[in-house]
């Protein structure tokens, strides 16, 4: 290294600005506790300061910030979904993400590629003409396209895969985009820390106070805080929140595996998804293929990661791309998805006054980061759902009033 370079490095004179700062203690209350330094929290939290003002707020995190499903998911943006409340919501996401980079003055290697969905059956035809259809009806750029678009998308493709799929069409979403997401996590973090937000690390909640069905408390690893508003944001782990004041939820919790190529010289620009060979892959900026594939079929709250999902997706893979035989995986890791019966998140009140749900997320909820954060601040600060996630509401499940969006999932369950 320079020695130039090096002088600078260590000089105390320039010292690398931290992107939050670390607060010794608790304060003995807050407004608004949230629970999860996700995106989702940390982009509710950004919310609640920047649009409603209210800056006395702790986001607790029991691990270290972006270290739940922030940092474990293959960071697909899309909103080509099938419900009208569906495509509504990702929609306004995309529009917020677009900004973001600038908003923060931090690069989060935002990068539309355009994201197919490749249909192998007639049935997964007819499913991608019907979401291209609502997809149109609210102004979201999607259409039906054939197998020869794919081939020029991806000249590399072996369209037959192996002969057990051949690929008939495929639906094509031009604003398909991937971002870098541990960024997304410091950018919300960064901005909530510079108005005013506490955020506390390694700092577990360990039971929820109620009095007469009201929030007025937090009991944490460092000690009580008085609140009448929680927000939960902590994804595989809504089970055990929720269990401490009593709320049932449909949620079961399962692995999402996901794994890393070594870096490549850039091949494959659009994103592609398989729901038949279970597989979504995109480049990434470094050259990697960020892959992953169906959820681990047994519910397990874990994140550790196996062979048996390496090899069943290479095998998956190389059905498609047959000349990366030799390409090495150089990483791999899981998340724990908190999936719903219809597979739409559940936001917004719950029968306990003062604490509010951000949950169900799935194998879905990278890409909807801003406008979660956005809907829920809205929430928390005038207790009253926000118009775009009133089709989420917990009590959609009682009231037989689902939102069915499997067959939007990217992932084949
Ligand atoms: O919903 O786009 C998606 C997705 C990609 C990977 C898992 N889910």
């Amino acid at each position: 290294m320079p020695w130039r370079l090096l002088r600078f490095a260590v000089s105390k004179k320039h010292p690398e600005p931290r992107m939050f700062t670390s607060h010794a203690k608790l304060e003995p209350s807050y407004d608004v506790v949230i629970i999860g330094a996700g995106g989702h929290g940390l982009a509710a939290a950004y919310y609640l300061a920047r649009d409603h003002g209210i800056t006395n707020v702790a986001v607790l995190e029991k691990g270290y910030i972006g270290g739940g499903n922030t940092g474990r998911n293959t960071t697909i943006i899309r909103s080509n979904y099938l419900t009208p409340e569906g495509v509504k919501f990702y929609d306004t996401s995309v529009q917020l993400w677009k900004d973001l980079s600038t908003e923060f003055d931090l690069n989060l290697f935002y990068s539309t590629r355009g994201h197919y969905t490749l249909a192998h059956t007639d049935s997964a035809m007819r499913t991608m003409r019907w979401r291209a259809e609502v997809n149109k009806h609210f102004g979201i750029d999607s259409e039906v396209v054939d197998a020869q678009d794919v081939q020029r998308a991806s000249p590399q493709m072996d369209l037959s895969c192996g002969g057990h799929a051949p690929i008939m069409g495929a639906l094509y979403h031009a604003p398909g985009a991937v971002a870098r997401h541990d960024a997304v996590a410091w950018g919300y973090g960064r901005g909530a820390d510079q108005r005013g937000v506490q955020i506390h690390q390694q700092t577990a909640v360990k039971g929820i106070e109620l009095k007469g069905g009201k929030v007025t408390g937090v009991h944490t690893s460092r000690g009580f805080i008085s609140t009448p508003k929680v927000l939960c944001c902590v994804a595989g782990s809504t089970p055990r929140v929720t269990d401490m004041i009593g709320i049932r939820t449909p949620i079961y919790v399962h692995p999402l595996q996901a794994m890393v190529s070594e870096p490549m010289k850039p091949w494959l620009d659009p994103i592609l998804v398989s729901g038949s060979l279970h597989i979504y892959v995109s480049q990434s900026a470094r050259g990697e293929l960020v892959m992953g594939a169906s959820l681990d079929p047994y519910e397990v709250q874990s994140t550790r990661s196996t062979l048996d999902f390496v090899e069943g997706l290479s095998a998956h893979m190389l059905d498609m791309f047959p000349f990366l035989s030799h390409a090495k995986v150089v990483r791999q890791w899981a998340g724990m998805a908190d999936m719903t019966p219809d597979f739409a998140p559940i936001m917004g009140k719950t029968p306990v006054e003062g604490f509010y749900l951000d949950a169900g997320w799935g194998t879905w909820g990278f890409k909807a980061t801003p406008v979660s954060g956005k809907s829920m601040a809205h929430t928390v600060a005038n207790d009253s759902p926000h118009p775009l996630i009133t089709g989420f509401s917990l009590d959609r499940f009682r009231n037989y009033a689902l939102t069915g969006e499997k067959g939007a999932a990217s992932v084949g369950h």
